[in-house]
């Protein structure tokens, strides 16, 4: 019989798609906790027909847990993580909280699974594995296999991020907003300090010295370490944009060796977890919405990069779901790894 698992965070929208993933893949677990904070303990909710008690997230919430999937903040995360782990459970954190973390592996499944090659139940301890950042995930199933091929020396990101990644309120205020505006209502600001609907704006992350973000500096980080590669050179420009729970991005990627926009395409079409969406002719490439409660992160628009010399720059055009994808499917498939 298979795994005891924690969820942390049920009530979360990625705490929620953890369930449907779970449900969706028929994970096999033999018994499944649901924990979150004090407030909503004592909620009762049906899964897979049968009904579960949320209980407070405590330190012996842990105990005979074989594997616990955070996404409840950071804070959290740090404060409960390392319990988990003492008392022999293997957590997948969706938080940013360790992925720098030099003894934590920062895994996507199709891209290096082998960082978590020394991790597997039934080792007799806990262990962490961080799930990288969302946007990062989205970026990577797509350039990666390129990278593998032709070695991406320099790699150029705009991201077009959905209301999911700030969370289900966020999600809630952009449907809010929108029917304001539309009645012509001054719009509710309360997750983001300005205006969403009809508009975009610099991803609310805070900005550092450096003048990036947190979130740009997050793609940048966990690139290098997922690919091991301190030298890969990186920058991105990261925008929270009116769209409800996928992620889109604009990919410029420059080579060591060269890669023809065809091979490229081949490779794409032979990727895991990847869907080329590429139709010149009728103009149709990836979006958000088709994307979206999928699995697979789709990629169009691809095209030399003219601005390069003979094949060494090519440019690309992502969506992923945020919350699926980029959050709780990559965390689960983390997990199949383990049995
Ligand atoms: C965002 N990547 O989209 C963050 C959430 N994890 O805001």
């Amino acid at each position: 019989n298979g795994p005891s698992v924690a969820v942390v965070g049920v009530t979360g929208a990625v705490g929620q798609e953890f369930l449907s993933v779970l449900s969706d893949r028929n994970f096999p677990y033999r018994s499944i906790k649901m924990l979150a904070s004090k407030r909503s303990a004592g909620r009762r909710f049906t899964f897979e027909e049968k009904e579960h008690v949320i209980e407070e997230l405590t330190p012996e919430s842990f105990d005979g847990v074989d594997i616990a999937l955070f996404s409840a903040g950071g804070s959290i995360s740090r404060e409960f993580g390392p319990i988990a782990v003492e008392r022999g459970t293997i957590v997948v954190d969706n938080s940013s909280a360790f992925r720098m973390d030099e003894n934590v592996p920062l895994v996507i499944p199709e891209v290096n699974p082998e960082a978590m090659d020394h991790i597997k139940l039934g080792m007799g301890k806990g262990a962490l594995i961080a799930n990288p950042n969302c946007s990062t995930i989205i970026c990577l199933v797509a350039a990666t296999p390129l990278h593998r091929r032709a070695k991406v020396l320099r790699m150029v990101v705009s991201t077009y991020q959905a209301a999911s990644g700030a969370g289900a309120a966020a999600m809630e205020e952009l449907e809010l907003q929108t029917r304001e505006v539309l009645e012509g209502r001054s719009p509710t600001c309360k997750i983001f300090n300005q205006q969403y609907a009809f508009n975009l704006f610099s991803h609310n992350a805070s900005v550092l010295s450096n003048g990036y973000n947190e979130e740009e500096m997050k793609m940048v980080k966990e690139t290098r370490k997922i690919w091991n590669d301190k030298d890969v050179k990186i920058t991105a420009t990261c925008i929270r944009v009116p769209v409800m729970r996928a992620h889109a991005e604009s990919v410029n990627l420059q080579f060591e060796k060269p890669l023809d926009e065809d091979t490229a395409r081949d490779i794409l079409k032979n990727a895991p977890g990847v869907v080329v969406i590429d139709d010149r002719a009728s103009n149709h490439f990836p979006t958000p919405l088709e994307v979206s409660n999928k699995d697979d992160v789709a990629v169009g628009r691809i095209r030399r990069d003219l601005s390069q010399d003979g094949n060494l720059g090519l440019d690309i055009f992502v969506c992923g779901d945020q919350v699926r994808k980029g959050a709780a499917l990559n965390a689960i498939q983390i997990a199949e790894m383990l049995l």
